[in-house]
């Protein structure tokens, strides 16, 4: 894969996955990004000189996307508006970058005839209940809830409708919840990982008993090579390290490996639609393409995790009080 072309690599997974390739790979890879909020320049410092260069463009714009994919053996799509919560306040960036974006990149692996790599996520397929003994399979009907979840779904819907009527070569990827460096702090496990080091109590959605999946940022990358060089075309492969936990066990995880009380947070407001559980069988890519998760400890990688934001408070701390004001606008 000599030349690749990774949307969103400037952010939380995107970024992760450009240093993967670099180390486990000889491929080149030009990073398209529009660097919103959620980007950091600084996850792509210190790459090798002449493998990685960053256009700065959006997604949604056929004139950025076209002759990038042009030159391009191969796209691996991770840009996209991530945040539920921001879904909710604000649809419209969702529907553009997620939909649009991936219309006009779908225009142009047709056009060009380039492999494509489509990455998405585990809510398209709506929430389990707690007590239910089933996993999400790539079987799983859709049933996306929030205005993001929704827009991934679509996405998905649009890449099986391009392999279908007009023959694109492209693979699909569903994973779980993603934790590790440089994950922006709006999200769980570092919003609530700064709270502490910045002196407030953490916040707890609702009860804190909905279950999310988690897996090491590293191991979605190892996933996401893997299927895009052994990966059938038009395949679906569920991405999940089986590393299911309710809320409240992680944040209490949290503030025992920071040394603070059990009880030492806030409940507050729910998630509007929020999901109760998400769990997946990746039974799929693991028999297929003998993908297996090689940070599977998650007190082991939270604990690496929360040294990683002590030790990175630079970047961090310029977005502290704005996430926050957000959040407290909803009474979270
Ligand atoms: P993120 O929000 O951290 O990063 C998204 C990146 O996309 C940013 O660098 C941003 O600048 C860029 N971007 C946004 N709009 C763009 C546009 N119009 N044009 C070009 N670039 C644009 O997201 P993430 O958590 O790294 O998620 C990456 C992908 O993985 C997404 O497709 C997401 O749906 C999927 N995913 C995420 C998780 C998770 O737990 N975070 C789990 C499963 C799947
Ligand atoms: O302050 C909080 N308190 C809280 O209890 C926040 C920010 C979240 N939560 C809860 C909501 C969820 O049940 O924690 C859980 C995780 O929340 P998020 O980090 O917002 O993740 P989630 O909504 O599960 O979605 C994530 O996983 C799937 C990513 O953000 C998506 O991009 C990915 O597709």
């Amino acid at each position: 894969m000599p030349s690749m072309l990774v949307t969103g690599g400037a952010g939380f997974i995107g970024a992760n996955f450009v240093h993967h390739v670099l180390a486990h790979t000889d491929s080149s890879i030009t990073v398209l990004d529009k660097l919103t909020y959620a980007a950091s320049r600084e996850a792509l410092e210190g790459l090798p000189e002449g493998r990685v260069r960053l256009v700065v463009g959006d997604v949604a714009d056929p004139e950025v996307v076209d002759p990038l994919v042009a030159a391009a053996d191969a796209v691996v799509h991770f840009a996209a508006e991530s945040h539920n919560d921001n879904s909710l306040r604000d649809p419209s960036p969702f529907i553009r970058t997620n939909l649009v974006g991936t219309f006009t990149l779908l225009e142009a692996v047709r056009k060009h005839d380039v492999r494509y790599h489509h990455v998405s996520t585990d809510e398209v397929y709506g929430d389990l209940a707690l007590d239910d003994p089933e996993r999400f399979t790539e079987a799983t009907p859709y049933n996306p809830s929030s205005p993001y979840s929704a827009s991934k779904a679509g996405s998905d819907h649009l890449v099986r409708a391009w392999v279908r009527s007009f023959g694109v070569r492209a693979t699909l990827s569903n994973c779980s919840n993603n934790y590790g460096p440089w994950q922006h702090i709006e999200k769980f496990i570092p919003r609530q990982i700064t709270n502490v080091l910045d002196g407030t109590r953490p916040k707890l959605y609702g009860s804190g008993e909905n279950v999310r999946d988690w897996i090491h940022a590293d191991d979605h990358s190892s996933a996401v090579l893997a299927i895009l060089e052994r990966g059938r075309p038009g395949e679906t492969y569920l991405v999940g390290a089986d590393g299911e936990q309710d809320n409240a066990t992680v944040l209490r995880l949290i503030l025992e490996l920071m040394g603070q009380p059990a009880d030492a947070f806030d409940h507050v407001t729910d998630r509007a639609g929020h999901d109760l559980r998400y769990a997946i069988d990746s039974a799929k890519l693991r028999r297929e393409l003998g993908w297996t998760p090689a940070r599977g400890d998650f007190r082991e990688g939270l604990a690496e995790t929360i040294d990683w934001y002590r030790e990175h408070e630079a970047w961090w701390r310029p977005h502290k009080d704005a996430t926050e004001a957000r959040y407290a606008e909803a009474g979270q």
